[in-house]
């Protein structure tokens, strides 16, 4: 995909930092990759099946968009990419347990990230555990991060805490599969994408800003950026389940449809979708008009998240 040439205020108009978001992806990718191998149960170990399955699915692709956001947003603020590997790291491992109990027959899928689901591989039991094994240790990676002083470290704690737990990604799971086969009204369904989908982007986002030592200005407008950015990824999730390709996406289509779930293409319609989620790169991108180029990256990945195909 082509780069994302940013313009910044403070560049003067000029050309700022040329950031490719595939590239930084990838860079994001190898990074938390490199950090997950060191931190997961060892290959062999004491419990062989369980670090098996645990890395199965931790290690085994997805676009790592959480990761980049927190590294991004420790960027942002000025701060180091590696301050945020921890939040980047533990964000993930959320992300993963919640994509293997997602995919469970009791709620979902067969395919994911082009791969059979960890139950299909691993049987449900050991895919429950499983999920249970990274959401547990994605805390401790958090708790023990010695490079980012104690009050960050509780700040961000509570902030994957709550976007993990009941007003977060549990809760809007719950209302997401209350709400199958009812009208929703778009309030209910922004409810529901701001819990089930938004609320790690947010965390991914507040942490790595948090742990770079965000001011309360940055860190209000970076929130702003992320609920932007996190709805549009919903929308676009959505379009893809309707027109995507299974072989760039890595998991079925059409799932929405048949469990007659309310989505924004199904209540708006493609067009009016496209055009709400490209309203929404743009609200994102405004949201942080008054960094400089070190937000390029975010910037990057806002657009990136727009116009995905995968
Ligand atoms: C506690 C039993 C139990 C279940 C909870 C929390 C949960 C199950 C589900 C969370 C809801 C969920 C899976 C939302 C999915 C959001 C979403 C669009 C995921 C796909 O994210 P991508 O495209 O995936 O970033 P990759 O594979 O690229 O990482």
């Amino acid at each position: 995909m082509a780069a994302d040439r940013a313009l910044s205020p403070s560049s003067g108009g000029a050309p700022a930092r040329v950031v490719d978001a595939e590239g930084y992806l990838r860079e994001a990718a190898a990074l938390v990759e490199c950090y997950l191998d060191r931190v997961l149960p060892a290959p062999g170990g004491h419990i062989p099946r369980l670090a098996e399955a645990v890395r199965y699915s931790a290690l085994g692709g997805g676009k790592r968009l959480r990761p980049a956001l927190a590294l991004g947003a420790a960027e942002a603020c000025g701060g180091a990419r590696d301050v945020a590997l921890p939040v980047a790291a533990a964000v993930e491992m959320i992300h993963t347990y919640s994509l293997i109990h997602d995919d469970l027959p009791a709620m979902d899928d067969d395919f994911r990230r082009g791969r059979p689901t960890s139950h299909k591989v691993f049987g449900e039991a050991l895919a429950i555990l499983a999920g249970d094994a990274l959401l547990t240790q994605a805390f401790e990676v958090l708790a023990a991060d010695g490079a980012v002083p104690p009050e960050r470290r509780t700040a961000i704690v509570r902030e994957v805490a709550a976007a993990g737990g009941p007003a977060g990604l549990v809760g809007g799971q719950v209302a997401d599969l209350e709400g199958e086969g009812r009208d929703l009204t778009l309030p209910e369904l922004e409810f529901i994408h701001a819990r089930k989908t938004g609320a790690l982007i947010l965390a991914s986002v507040r942490g790595g800003a948090i742990a770079a030592g965000a001011s309360a200005a940055r860190l209000g407008a970076l929130s702003e950026y992320a609920r932007r950015t996190g709805l549009c990824f919903q929308i676009v999730d959505d379009l893809l389940d309707v027109e995507g390709d299974p072989a760039a996406t890595g998991k079925g289509t059409g799932r929405d449809s048949t469990k007659r779930k309310a989505t924004f293409p199904a209540i708006f319609g493609i067009d009016a979708s496209r055009q709400r989620a490209a309203e929404l790169v743009e609200e994102a991108l405004a949201a942080i008009a008054d960094f400089g180029p070190e937000a390029d990256p975010l910037r990057a990945l806002a657009r990136f998240v727009g116009r995905r195909d995968r």
